[in-house]
């Protein structure tokens, strides 16, 4: 029996019953895939992480050393961390080491910073907090402080890199990450084995809502989830997986990520971030064979190939794609310049996977976000009235299936809305099912901007707009941009005698402590919000108020 943790929607009884019967959930942990591994190839290099070059062995070990560490620190099965780490080994042998021991990582954006992070300790009653001292100019210890001031479930704060210097007495304790990794492990026993159904990890929602919520994925579904998407990028113990984006990212993580290339016997190679120079370098130096991108990434990868010919070699096989729409013309140049196939990728944390096949006619591969990875997925598209629309129309994107959870982490309200009573997810996309069963995502039912892959929630940024004195009415919406697909742009009404710059947003965000890619990159005064006809703020007549705006500038 899983342990018993409160806030967390199970799938009913009938239907989990079902997963286990067709063999989609095997009751066993993500780990024991890697460990596997590590009896079959010891001595095959499972990361390389810059000068770093760990073997499986070397991987497991340190697994087992940061897992003791946990459980000397305190840290029980069932017990929530804060895990905010950039690109790294140690995140690797972290989230093993967690899975291991039942402690839950909550995996936090390399760019989230104290408004955030709190409110994700506070609503997960994190333990602890796992940072980096710094990310770029920002001192993370600092924010780690202020977060565990915050929330008080917060008792000790893990640091990759230098502790901070001279902490008063009444400070949350400091311990550094590395230590904790040397530490010399005793009992060759497993401290926790998982059963399916406990939580492996929680993973962040792409929010719509004022803040983000956390999607819990299991041992089950997410192993379901990895295994499906091996199958279909064709993962296998001879692939070169490099993580260039988050890898704190469903993405990046587990579709199929640094998890599925470790559960494939694969090697796995990181870096801090996607700069087209280095990625390319990197892409020949290790002969990488797959990896992943937000279509801006693939973008630049593609401008700076055809200017530099950076890549002399073909090891690259597949360069997956998603997280925003890629337009079409960008697709149609990623095998000719690039040398690899491109799989579109369209995928959310809350689950449903789909993905173009890399056997797929080019059409298919060019114009098309491909279609869920395994059978088990269904796929209802809906009108307005929840009436399924023809294929070749456009709807609303519902779903449900044995890795898609029904229902967000402590959130019964915000699960009434974005579930139906009969557990379909409501993604807020709108998609056509083209006869051929691949999907094209057409456009977005939900309050969100997408910018380049990072998912801003409007009505977060419009709370803060609220906060600054004279502001009367706040709307975020999404404006084009050629690179990004979308920035975030800010519309404001007033109140006479006061103004208000895009520098007073900025100001005021970045004292809070928010995400940079959340801060409003323009700004526009009106004097009254443009209304629908029933009196609510019309966010379309925006978007065409700012396209206008653009291609008048031009
Ligand atoms: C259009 N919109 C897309 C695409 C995601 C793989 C890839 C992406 C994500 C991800 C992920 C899109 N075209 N190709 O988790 O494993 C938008 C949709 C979707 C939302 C989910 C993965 N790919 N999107 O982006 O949870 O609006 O996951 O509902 O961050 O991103 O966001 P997120």
């Amino acid at each position: 029996t899983p342990l018993a943790i409160d806030g967390v929607v199970r799938w009913p009884d009938d239907t989990a019953a079902a997963y286990r019967d067709a063999g989609y959930w095997q009751d066993r942990s993500i780990q024991s895939f890697i460990a596997a591994q590590v009896e079959i190839r010891p001595d095959d290099p499972a990361v390389i992480d810059g000068d770093v070059r760990m073997t499986y062995r070397e991987l497991w070990d340190a697994s087992t050393s940061c897992a003791r560490g946990l459980l000397d620190h305190g840290l029980a099965p069932g017990d929530r961390i804060l895990l905010q780490l950039p690109n790294c080994w140690q995140f690797g042998a972290l989230t093993i080491a967690c899975f291991r021991t039942g402690v839950i990582p909550v995996m936090a954006l390399p760019a989230h910073r104290r408004t955030e992070l709190t409110h994700l300790a506070r609503l997960a009653e994190a333990r602890a907090l796992v940072i980096a001292a710094t990310d770029r100019s920002t001192d993370l210890r600092v924010v780690a402080q202020q977060v565990a001031e915050d929330a008080t479930t917060i008792e000790s704060i893990f640091v990759l890199g230098e502790l901070s210097a001279g902490l008063p007495d009444s400070a949350t304790p400091e311990f550094a990450l590395a230590e904790c990794i040397a530490t010399v492990p005793g009992a060759k026993r497993e401290p926790f084995e998982p059963a399916g159904q406990d939580i492996a990890c929680l993973l962040l929602s792409g929010g719509t809502t004022g803040l983000p919520k956390l999607i819990v994925r299991t041992h089950d579904d997410y192993a379901y989830n990895i295994r499906k998407c091996n199958e279909v990028t064709e993962i296998d113990s001879d692939t070169v997986y490099l993580a260039s984006v988050p890898i704190s990212h469903n993405f990046a993580l587990a579709c199929p990520g640094i998890l599925g290339t470790w559960v494939a016997g694969g090697r796995v190679v990181l870096l801090p971030s996607p700069a087209p120079e280095r990625s390319l370098q990197t892409i020949d130096a290790e002969r990488v064979t797959v990896t992943a991108a937000v279509p801006a990434v693939a973008q630049s990868w593609i401008e700076h190939q055809r200017e530099h010919h950076t890549l002399k070699g073909s090891s690259l096989r597949v360069l997956q794609v998603g997280g925003s729409r890629m337009p079409d013309e960008l697709a149609a140049r990623v095998q000719p310049v690039l040398g690899a196939t491109l799989q579109q990728v369209f995928g959310m944390a809350e689950g449903l996977i789909n993905m173009t096949r890399l056997d797929d006619p080019t059409g298919t591969i060019e114009t098309t976000q491909g279609r869920p990875v395994s059978d088990a997925d269904e796929i209802a598209i809906v009108d307005e009235l929840g009436d399924p629309v023809p294929d070749g129309s456009p709807g609303r994107l519902l779903t449900r299936g044995p890795y898609t959870p029904r229902g967000y982490f402590r959130a019964a309200e915000h699960n009434a809305r974005a579930f139906t009573p009969d557990g379909w997810y409501g993604s807020g996309d709108i998609v056509i099912r083209r006869p051929d069963g691949n999907l094209v995502v057409a456009g977005r039912d939900k309050d969100m901007i997408n910018r380049g892959g990072e998912k801003i929630s409007a009505e977060e940024v419009e709370n803060f707009a609220y906060q600054l004195t004279g502001v009367e009415m706040a709307a975020a919406v999404a404006m084009p941009d050629p690179v990004l697909g979308e920035r975030l742009c800010l519309y404001l009404t007033v109140a006479d005698g006061h103004t208000v710059t895009l520098a007073d947003v900025a100001d005021l965000m970045q004292t809070a402590g928010v995400a940079r890619f959340k801060i409003p990159e323009r700004l526009v005064l009106v004097d009254q919000m443009p209304t629908t006809k029933v009196g609510k703020i019309d966010k379309k007549a925006m978007r065409e108020d700012i396209r206008a705006r653009l291609e008048r500038e031009l």
